[in-house]
Order: C-alpha cells, then sequence, then structure tokens
C-alpha cells in the first residue's frame, strides 16, 4: 500500500473538490442489497497473520493481518473497547517501526459502493482504504477508490483523484464512518455518525469493479504511531446508472444543486403546468360549483364582496386599533365586518 504515499502525485484538488462540509443532515443514504464483507464484526475470534514483508496471500471470506511482531495486530474483547458482539480488532502502531494492516479481499460486480466502518480513535495516525487490484503490497501498486488519513488535526478524504480535509475523528468513543461513492456523479459523501459532514466530487478515476480490498491500518508497511479499534464493517455495492424511483438520498440533492435534472420547456410541460395552476385555484376557492353558488347567493342577499387582501383590524371599546385579527374570507361582507 505504498500507492498511498504516492498521494502527492495523483491530481489532488481539495479545494475545488470540496462541495460542501457542515451540512448537517441525519438522513442516511440508501444502502446496497447486501454485506461482501465476511466476518464484518470479527466475530468468528479469527484472524489470519499474514508475512510482516512482501507479498500477502489472498484474504476472500477472512481477515488477515500483516505481522510485526513482537505486538501485531489482534483481536480484542472487553474490558477493551469493542462496537457490538464480543470482538474487535486492534491496531496499535504506538511504539512501532513497521507498520499494520488489516485486510479482506472481496468481489465486486458495479463500482459504486456504501462502505461503512466503526472506528475507536484513542491516539495517533490511522488510514483506511478501498483499492482494486492491488499487488497484495509487493510494490504497493493498485487503484485506489477511497481512502482516509485521520489523527489529530484532520480527517483526508481521497475520492478516487481528488482529495478533501475534513474535521477529525473524535478520540475516546466508537464513530461511525460511512462513505457513499457514486460513479455516475464522481461524487463521494462522507457521513460520520450518521451526518453528512461534506461531500467530494473527483474529476476521474472512477473505480474499476472486479476484486477489491478493503484496508485499515499503515501504509507502506511504515508504523503512522497510533491507537485505534474497528468494528462492524460493511461493503455494500450498487448500480447507480440502474434506474430507480429515488436512488440518490434527500441529503445529496441539497448539497448537490448543479446536478439536479431540468425538464425541457416543451409545449406539452407548459400545459402540463397551467393544468396545475388550475387545480390549485379550484382547489383553494372550494371548486367552480361552490363558486357559482357563493356568487349567486350574494346577489340574492345584495351583499358586496370584498377584496382577498382586505385585512380585519379588531379594535377596542375606545376605538383604538388592538392591531391585526387576521385576514377576511374570501367572499365575506361590509355587513359582517
Ligand atoms: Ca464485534
Ligand atoms: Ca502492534
Amino acid at each position: 500500500m505504498s500507492a498511498g504515499l504516492r498521494l502527492g502525485s495523483w491530481s489532488v484538488r481539495g479545494a475545488t473538490g470540496l462541495l460542501a462540509v457542515f451540512v448537517f443532515l441525519q438522513i442516511p443514504p440508501a444502502a446496497g442489497a447486501s454485506n461482501l464483507l465476511a466476518d464484518p464484526g470479527f466475530e468468528s475470534g479469527s484472524l489470519v497473520i499474514g508475512p510482516q514483508f512482501g507479498a500477502i496471500p489472498s484474504s476472500v471470506g477472512f481477515w488477515t493481518a500483516r505481522d510485526n511482531p513482537p505486538a501485531p495486530p489482534r483481536l480484542v474483547d472487553p474490558p477493551m473497547p469493542v462496537h457490538s458482539g464480543f470482538w474487535a480488532a486492534e491496531i496499535d502502531t504506538r511504539t512501532a517501526t513497521y507498520g499494520e494492516i488489516l485486510i479482506q479481499d472481496f468481489a465486486t460486480t458495479f463500482a459504486s459502493y456504501v462502505w461503512v466502518f466503526w472506528v475507536y480513535p484513542v491516539e495517533g495516525y490511522n488510514a483506511a482504504e478501498i483499492l482494486y487490484n492491488w499487488d497484495r503490497g509487493v510494490t504497493g501498486s493498485g487503484v485506489i477508490t477511497t481512502r482516509m488519513d485521520y489523527g489529530p488535526a484532520e480527517l483526508i478524504l481521497r475520492a478516487w483523484d481528488t482529495t478533501a480535509s475534513f474535521p477529525p475523528l473524535p478520540t475516546g468513543g466508537w464513530h461511525e464512518v460511512k462513505v457513499v461513492a457514486n460513479t455516475c456523479s464522481l461524487v463521494q459523501d462522507l457521513y460520520v455518525d450518521g451526518v453528512l459532514v461534506g461531500s467530494v466530487r473527483a474529476t476521474g478515476g472512477g473505480s474499476p469493479a472486479g476484486m477489491a480490498t478493503v484496508v485499515f491500518g499503515d501504509t507502506g508497511n511504515i508504523a503512522k504511531h497510533g491507537l485505534f479499534y474497528y468494528d462492524d464493517e460493511s461493503f455494500e455495492e450498487f448500480d447507480c446508472a440502474a434506474p430507480t424511483p429515488c436512488p440518490l438520498s434527500h441529503g445529496f440533492w441539497k448539497n448537490h444543486a448543479s446536478d439536479w435534472p431540468t425538464e425541457p420547456d416543451s409545449r406539452a410541460a407548459a400545459d402540463r403546468r397551467q393544468a396545475e395552476r388550475g387545480e390549485r385555484v379550484r382547489a383553494r376557492s372550494g371548486g367552480d360549483d361552490n363558486r357559482r353558488r357563493r356568487r349567486c347567493a350574494r346577489r340574492v342577499r345584495g351583499e358586496t364582496a370584498v377584496p382577498r387582501s382586505a385585512v380585519v383590524v379588531r379594535r377596542s371599546r375606545d376605538g383604538r386599533s388592538r392591531g391585526r385579527a387576521g385576514r377576511v374570507q374570501q367572499w365575506g361582507s361590509h355587513a359582517g365586518l
């Protein structure tokens, strides 16, 4: 995963890629069909330890950690931090020289996804990423589609070829981190604890579907120095081009106004809008029949219609105004005031 260290060679457009920061919405985006990660909460109690250097064998269907004597990554149970169940994974490189990583490989069909993981930062720095066609750590090559580097000062989110900076994850507690990566719009939305904190629009680099790897820990086999716990990981893919009634969330449209589809200004559309306006007018007045009956009743009683905008002014017994009391009904009479 030295690819992550070569971040500077990518096109970094943090300022222009940052679409919206601190937009506090509580509406999570729609999730995909199923979790492609096996043993998402480490409840098998099994963590395969791979070689400290060189290629890491395939890890489809289980979690693998790169060895790091004398204290490689491990699974922990209470009283150590566990988000749910009995087990969580620990990355502790506070005094380490070489990096630690926790990985799992999985096959994908679509390139868009919803990635969720729970992390408990204690101190220091760590990273998490999704990459495709990884070379198993020999040279670190691979196609990174999402990457997060987090520490005390900030959380840097990379979405394909673009990065942006966000506030750091608070330490001392569990946090749900969610990324919705949509290859149709080339936008990745970042949620922390259910709140949309911002979006990054990439200029390119949409991921290829196929074999992918999720990684937590360090990159380039160099210790970033930190203590972090992970639990309840999820990767759900979706077809962003599939015709669905509401493929994107309310939160997405609120923050991507420029993506709103426009309706062709055709004759049929104009006629439809005119018909809708007529329906609204009829609904407010009770319909044509009611309006006709009221008009006839006024003529019989000799009343005079009051303009719709007239305002009733309540007055006290000494004649002074007591302020607006409300609008008269559309067809009220002078005699009734
Ligand atoms: Ca667990
Ligand atoms: Ca360690």
